[in-house]
């Protein structure tokens, strides 16, 4: 794919990170990232939670989340320090932005979040279209600190607030024919302009076998670090399944449809022998054209090994049991 961007490059071999941090750097030199801190400190205030890391300063225009959020650490937690907030906000990929890491920070205000509305159909016996805020209303909201894994071999770890996805498919009640859930993006290069360029074919798409999109760590998020998503990581809504590649956490989702049949998603599509459906963080795997079996927490100099599972095989290991995991990638 030329006319294409190289099918996820790790950004490691195309934009070396370092480049991408040492420009960041001048930005905070020159002070453009000052002054907000206090906003941040009152975010995460709300969450009651002790920081791992120092308040970082830059940040984007989102909102703090009102509704009170759980504090305790949940079972599915890592204490692993988190990653900061300027990090998991300016180092991104959404190719409906353009595909340089920090594109999708610079470009995606012209995002519209609100109103959002939210079409469930398919295989369940009780359809709807709802705005995303009604939908947020029908569940109270988690906070998860997951680690993420992308398939370029770099990490994050990410307080994500949300609800489980389990719930949502429960309330709009799958037909016994439902074996899928395939998740689209919105469509509107108006407020998407990578869009206007072939670089996937559009709409982005993805999709989770339904027992993968009952499990308890199946997450709908609408917010990270205590507020609402910002426009960069996915607004106003996206999924995150945290034991597979850091693609299927599919981006402002306008629709969920329950399917019988596997649903195409937009990675294999565009190169099949590199993008599987079901795209479970494997180290002994390696990609086509790069390793799996060590990662790069951003902010670390060393490399470290990855997890089976991205470290959550005991949560899901059994999904997947007589399923020969070299060959279902
Ligand atoms: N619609 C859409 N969703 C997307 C993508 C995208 O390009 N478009 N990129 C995916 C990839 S490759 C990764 S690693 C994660 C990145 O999420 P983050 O930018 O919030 O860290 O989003 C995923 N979801
Ligand atoms: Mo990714």
């Amino acid at each position: 794919m030329r006319d294409k961007p190289p099918a996820e490059p790790p950004s490691s071999e195309v934009t070396p990170e370092k480049t991408y941090l040492r420009r960041r750097e001048l930005l905070k030199n020159a002070g453009l990232f000052a002054g907000t801190a206090v906003a941040v400190a009152g975010g995460l205030h709300l969450l009651g939670r002790k920081q791992t890391r120092p308040m970082e300063r830059f940040v984007p225009d989102a909102g703090l989340v009102e509704q009170p959020v759980a504090q305790a650490m949940g079972p599915f937690d890592t204490d692993e320090p988190r990653t900061p907030y300027e990090d998991v906000t300016t180092y991104n990929n959404f190719y409906e932005f353009g595909f340089d890491k920090n594109d999708p920070a610079r470009f995606a205000h012209t995002l519209k979040p609100k109103p959002w509305s939210v079409v469930i159909d398919g295989e369940v016996h009780k359809p709807r279209t709802v705005d995303v805020e009604q939908l947020t209303s029908w569940f109270s909201l988690e906070e998860r600190v997951y680690r993420m894994r992308c398939v370029e071999a770099w990490s994050m770890v990410i307080p994500w607030l949300g609800f489980p996805l389990a719930a949502l498919l429960q309330r709009v009640e799958p037909t016994s024919h439902a074996k899928y859930v395939a998740f689209t993006t919105l469509l509107d290069p108006e407020q998407m302009p990578g869009q206007r360029r072939a670089l996937l074919d559009w709409p982005y798409t993805e999709g989770l076998r339904l027992d993968e999109a009952m499990n308890p760590l199946t997450l709908l998020a609408t917010g990270l670090y205590g507020r609402q998503l910002p426009n960069q990581n996915g607004a106003p809504l996206r999924l995150v399944a945290p034991w597979k590649y850091g693609f299927k956490g599919i981006k402002s989702i306008v629709r969920i449809s329950l399917t019988r049949e596997e649903p195409m998603t937009t990675w294999r599509l565009s190169a099949p022998r590199e993008y599987g459906f079901y795209a479970n963080v494997n180290p002994s795997v390696p990609h086509p054209r790069w390793s799996q079996a060590s990662e790069r927490r951003i902010g670390d100099f060393e490399r470290r090994p990855t997890l089976p599972f991205n470290g959550y095989a005991e949560q899901v290991a059994h999904l997947y049991t007589g399923m020969d995991l070299r060959r279902f990638y």
